[in-house]
C-alpha cells in the first residue's frame, strides 16, 4: 500500500479578499471522523521534528494554517511523505500508523483535529514496539 492511500487528501478552498484569507474544508470522505480535541504545533526549531510515534485508536486530520512542513507516515512496510502548506491540502491519517513531522518553516503552524480525548496509553512511542504491534494485529 502506498501512503497516499493511507493518507486521505482533504481539499481546502481559499477565499482571499481585501479583508484577508478564509480557508474552508468540508469533511466528506473520512467516514465517521468526529473531532473531540484539537491542538496546534508552532515555533518548531529548524531541523527539529515532532511526533515519531503511532496511535492505536486515534484518527487525526492535519492542516498547515501557516508556513509549511512535511508529514511522513508508514504502515511498517511502505513510507511516504507529503508536504503540507497553508491554504493547500489537509490530510486524514487513520489510527495504526507511525508518523512524524519535520522540515518546518519558521512560520509553520500545524493544526490537528483528533477523534479522541488525550490518552497516553494510546501512544506507541518505540518504532520496534510499533512493528511488533502491527505483526500481532
Ligand atoms: C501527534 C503529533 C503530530 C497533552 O497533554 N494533551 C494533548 O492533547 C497533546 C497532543 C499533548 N499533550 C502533552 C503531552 C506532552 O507532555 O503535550 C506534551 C507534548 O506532546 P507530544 O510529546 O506527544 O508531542 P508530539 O509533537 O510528539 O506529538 C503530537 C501529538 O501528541 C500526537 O498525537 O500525532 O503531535
Amino acid at each position: 500500500m502506498n501512503a497516499l492511500k493511507i493518507l486521505k487528501e482533504i481539499q481546502v478552498i481559499n477565499f482571499l479578499d481585501n479583508r484577508g484569507n478564509l480557508d474552508v474544508a468540508e469533511f466528506q470522505n473520512i467516514g465517521k471522523f468526529q473531532t473531540k480535541r484539537m491542538y496546534y504545533i508552532s515555533s518548531v526549531p529548524e531541523n527539529d521534528s515532532r511526533g515519531a510515534h503511532a496511535h492505536k485508536n486515534l484518527d487525526q486530520v492535519f492542516f498547515a494554517v501557516s508556513g509549511k512542513f512535511n508529514l511522513t507516515v508508514t504502515d511498517g512496510s511502505n513510507t511516504d511523505t507529503v508536504e503540507l502548506k497553508a491554504h493547500k491540502l489537509g490530510y486524514f491519517l487513520p489510527a495504526g500508523h507511525w508518523r512524524y513531522l519535520d522540515n518546518f518553516t519558521k512560520d509553520a503552524v500545524c493544526i490537528v483535529l483528533a477523534s479522541e480525548h488525550y490518552d497516553e496509553n494510546d501512544y506507541i512511542r518505540s518504532y520496534e514496539e510499533f512493528l511488533e504491534w502491527k505483526k500481532s494485529g
